[in-house]
């Protein structure tokens, strides 16, 4: 999967190239990224990539030809839908990533300040989503949030094939507990099921314990696993 960037903050991107799960992803060749930074595309001579709103009010907005000279050569180099992170898109849910997951080419564009040029939406953005409802200070954090969740469903990106499918949502429920050594912590103990080495039983535990939990933390997504359990959520 080939990945563009546009943000004035690249280097925010290491966080995800450099580290763990995704950096060897990188690492490997199973994705990659280009950078694009509109203040390369700027016009003037200070590299001005915002200036103040059009009717007042606190904050700047950032400006239209400088995104999109960098969205040009993004469209360029990555052939893919250019999609726009911000409060105001669409949630994103577990088959909207699937949808991404389905591109060779995707593009994120990272706003700062109080957002950008609504006519770049308008006239260059194919997508626009939110992860979420609260505010965060630039789009490259919600843009690595979903590079991190579309690098997941690569598939060698997880040392074990199965993590994918066994994590949480993967069929629509929570995922299950989880226990490692010692066997006893602070006078607690783990669930004698998972010490027997019956493997069935094992997973017939799990498969209930993750019913359960759903049950009772997210009551709504069980509506859905209802409607076709094998289904994989949505
Ligand atoms: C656009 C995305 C971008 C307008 C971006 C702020 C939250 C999300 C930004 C704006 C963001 C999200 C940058 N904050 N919920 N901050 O996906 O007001």
């Amino acid at each position: 999967m080939n990945f563009g960037v546009i943000s004035i903050f690249p280097q925010m991107f290491s966080a995800l190239t450099n580290f763990g799960v995704t950096g060897r992803a990188f690492q490997q060749g199973l994705c990659s990224v280009e950078y694009f930074n509109p203040r390369d595309y700027s016009e003037d001579v200070h590299k001005s990539v915002d200036d103040r709103p059009y009717g007042g009010g606190p904050g700047m907005v950032m400006m239209y030809e400088p995104l999109k000279g960098a969205i040009l050569a993004a469209r360029d180099m990555v052939p893919g839908p250019v999609v726009y992170l911000s409060p105001q898109g669409k949630s994103l849910s577990v088959e909207r990533l699937r949808d991404l997951h389905q591109q060779r080419n995707v593009t994120f564009l990272c706003g700062r300040y109080e957002g950008i040029d609504e006519r770049i939406v308008r006239k260059h953005v194919d997508e626009e989503i939110s992860i979420g409802d609260y505010v965060i200070s630039g789009g490259e954090l919600a843009a690595m949030v979903i590079m991190d969740a579309l690098i997941r469903l690569i598939p060698g990106a997880l040392g074990h094939e199965l993590s994918a499918e066994e994590d949480s949502f993967s069929h629509g429920l929570l995922d299950t507990s989880h226990y490692t050594r010692p066997q006893t912590v602070d006078g607690m103990g783990v669930p004698g099921i998972l010490l027997t080495g019956n493997h069935q039983e094992i997973s017939r535990w799990r498969q209930l314990q993750s019913y359960e939990r759903t049950l009772a933390r997210r009551p709504e997504l069980l509506a859905k696993y209802h409607d076709n359990p094998d289904s994989e959520g949505n």
